[in-house]
């Protein structure tokens, strides 16, 4: 053989060896580099800060008046600092909301903080706050409302120009945006400059989203656009806080408009995907999206948060948190603490990284290259990824401890700059030599983390059933996260039958009767427990395996609700009555709208009793309505004779709807009487979230 020849076989190999050592070629559609860059953000603040923080409204009209807005404390560093210690990598401001007030110097409308109270009229609170985000390395976001109630030209050609420009002027001033977030709520009623009127647009057509979207890029190219359908990033389709299992970071974006009412497939995505469209999951602390003092009981409990974020970050979603600034201009104390709690709990939860190092095998290596290697799942470099040959779409990978290790947590990404490709997938711990299911699951995409009970396992396995092509993992991570503590949660059935509950199945729970603290010694619970008398339930979350204890859930309950029976109500639907002594403060009964105060209901408690006081919770829900400022409650032994107890007004009720108690001395009687006498607000209903009754 000739040195030309031998020359020719030595590219001969080199190719073939080079042919196989390339990357996989990408299926589906990919993302943008600003995509992937967003990918990376996991976890950011919204923050629903304007006019109706004022006016204690959700929707404002567009009618209000500049001077509203007044905060005296606003301090946009506090917020900036509060989402920094909170793990959060950004913040976006809703710049202008539904009703049209601009949070800066605008030169398209004198609704703005020009004409407000607030710095005399110099603030600029976009500034302020895209100032504080550099000072604590967040990035900076806005959201911009096409819908506007107050714009006298809104509806025709000349407000999509105002829109625009507004768009415009937060792009050009501020410094660098990363995500610019369109809401799909869209045209009906408003104040529109005094008209008071209905005004319809097409969501499609009307703001001429090709120039919208073109002034974003124009402007700031590396930012991501949001809205119910992209370009960027889309919408999860619920405000719960939640994405589906099965997330596709692909659409096909071109069947979706803002206000699409197909919104349910949001939170999947679709597995045929034209477009590169991952979902952004927001999701408020509180219930309404702007503050509102009425709702600082309600703001979300840890084990609701952490479960939020399993949910969205642990689904292929970024996670969008709300924290409304309150009328101060400040997060308010309660949700700092809830914040604080919840990057505790995640801190803990993913501290102790137990896959890399160990030996990980693969039942195929693309070209059998070290490029493509089993390892680089968890080598901590996302740039790298296992990768399997061009026709193998399933594969195993699996991760040997050294000796059995406890298990709970599994992260995984995809290598997603070439697509998302996995269909199906199930994870196994060899335990005491045997192979465990642990899950089943569809998609992964950037990332995914399953929890499951705690394995004590050997070896941990993960089978890729089906992909749309070769597969290319990135990262695989599993972790011990300790057993999470939280007090145990207290319902009560209308039979007098009480469960508790904690949100993991290795915390137990201990209980009391008899108003001692409970412990480990205590009462073990196993199954709802019948509390048939006047007893305060004291409930302890304990873990086994280190022998913490949660904090301590503490309830008075009275006699049972078993045999009221609702004898009158005077207006309102009778099929609702039992709403009011269901235990379930969250359901409730309204008398009808349009009748006059009083208003009132009549129990027969079943028996008689030694009454010494009552409660009243109110509507709980987003939109509460007749809730009883002024009150008289009266106790019969007849039905016939009754005696009036008490009767006063309910303190401070509308800002702090929470269970209301009232004492008066000893009296005996089997029937109560709750009146109204005047309610809050405009209408005439009142509504009785629960009524309770305290006996000796
Ligand atoms: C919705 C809006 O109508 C709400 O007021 C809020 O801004 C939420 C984030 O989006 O569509």
């Amino acid at each position: 053989m000739n040195y030309k020849n031998l020359l020719i076989i030595g590219v001969t190999i080199i190719q073939a060896a080079c042919q196989t050592t390339t990357a996989p070629t990408p299926a589906g559609p990919l993302p943008s580099e600003r995509q992937l860059a967003w990918h990376e953000m996991d976890y950011y603040a919204f923050i629903h800060f304007n006019m109706n923080t004022f006016t204690n409204m959700e929707w404002g009209t567009g009618g209000e008046a500049p001077e509203q807005f007044n905060p005296t404390e606003l301090d946009t560093r506090q917020w900036a600092r509060v989402a920094k210690e909170a793990g959060m990598e950004g913040i976006i401001i809703t710049a202008k909301h539904h009703d049209g007030f601009c949070l800066w110097p605008t030169k398209t409308t004198t609704h703005s903080v020009k004409n407000s109270p607030w710095k005399n009229g110099n603030g600029d609170l976009i500034k302020d706050l895209s100032e504080a985000c550099k000072e604590y390395g967040l990035k900076f976001g806005v959201y911009l409302s096409p819908w506007d109630r107050n714009n006298a030209a809104y509806g025709t050609p000349e407000y999509v120009t105002i829109f625009h420009e507004q768009l415009r002027e937060l792009l050009t001033n501020y410094g660098d945006v990363f995500e610019v977030w369109f809401d799909g709520a869209n045209g009906g009623s408003g104040y529109y400059g005094g008209a008071n009127e209905t005004r319809k647009i097409d969501n499609r057509t009307y703001y001429e989203w090709d120039k919208t979207n073109g002034i974003v890029r124009e402007l700031q190219p590396n930012a991501v656009i949001f809205s119910d359908s992209g370009p960027d990033i889309r919408w999860v389709g619920t405000e719960e806080g939640f994405a589906n299992e099965e997330n596709w970071s692909i659409m096909r974006r071109d069947e979706i408009y803002p206000g699409w009412p197909r919104y349910k497939e949001l939170r999947s995505g679709h597995e045929d995907g034209t477009h590169w469209l991952p979902a952004e999951v927001n999701t408020s602390i509180r219930p309404g999206w702007y503050y509102h003092p009425g709702e600082d009981h309600q703001v979300k409990t840890l084990a609701r948060l952490v479960r939020t974020y399993y949910e969205s970050i642990g689904r292929n979603g970024n996670f969008l948190l709300n924290l409304p600034v309150d009328n101060r201009g400040l997060v308010h104390e309660i949700d700092v603490q809830q914040l604080m709690a919840l990057r505790k709990q995640i801190d803990i939860d993913f501290a102790n990284e137990l896959a890399s190092g160990i030996r990980v095998t693969a039942t195929n290596v693309r070209g059998k290259s070290a490029v493509f290697g089993a390892g680089n799942v968890s080598d901590g470099d996302k740039a790298t990824y296992w990768a399997t040959n061009d026709s193998i779409t399933s594969a195993s990978l699996t991760f040997e401890f050294d000796q059995p290790t406890a298990v709970n947590r599994i992260l995984l990404q995809e290598y997603i700059p070439l697509g998302q490709r996995v269909k199906k997938f199930k994870v196994f711990a060899e335990v005491e030599g045997a192979w465990l299911e642990i899950d089943e699951q569809t998609t992964i995409g950037h990332k995914r983390i399953l929890r499951f009970d705690t394995v004590k396992a050997s070896k941990i396995k993960v089978d890729f059933l089906e992909a749309k092509g070769p597969l290319a993992i990135s990262n695989i991570a599993l972790f011990r996260a300790p057993n999470f503590l939280t007090a145990p949660n207290l319902t009560r059935h209308r039979d007098g039958m009480v469960a508790l509950t904690v949100p993991d199945n290795n915390v137990d729970v201990y209980y009391t009767t008899d108003g001692s603290q409970p412990s480990k010694y205590s009462q073990k619970y196993k199954q709802p427990f019948m509390v048939a008398s006047p007893r305060t339930v004291k409930a302890v979350g304990y873990d086994p395996e280190t022998e913490a204890q949660s904090e301590i859930t503490v309830k008075n309950l009275d006699i049972p609700k078993k045999k009221w029976e609702v004898l009158h109500v005077s207006s309102g639907n009778s099929d609702e009555v039992a709403r009011l002594m269901d235990e379930n403060p969250n359901t409730f009964f309204t008398t009808e709208d349009g009748v006059t105060m009083p208003q009132e209901i009549i129990i027969d408690l079943g028996d008689s009793y030694t009454l010494t006081g009552f409660n009243y919770i109110p509507d709980q829900s987003r939109y509460p309505i007749g809730i009883i400022t002024d009150y008289e409650f009266s106790v019969s032994g007849n039905n016939r004779n009754w005696i009036a107890l008490a009767k006063g007004e309910f303190g401070n009720i509308v800002n702090n709807r929470i269970e209301q108690t009232v004492n008066f001395s000893a009296v005996k009687g089997r029937y109560i009487k709750l009146k109204a006498l005047k309610v809050a607000g405009e209408g005439s209903r009142a509504s009785f979230g629960e009524v309770g009754v305290i006996t000796q």
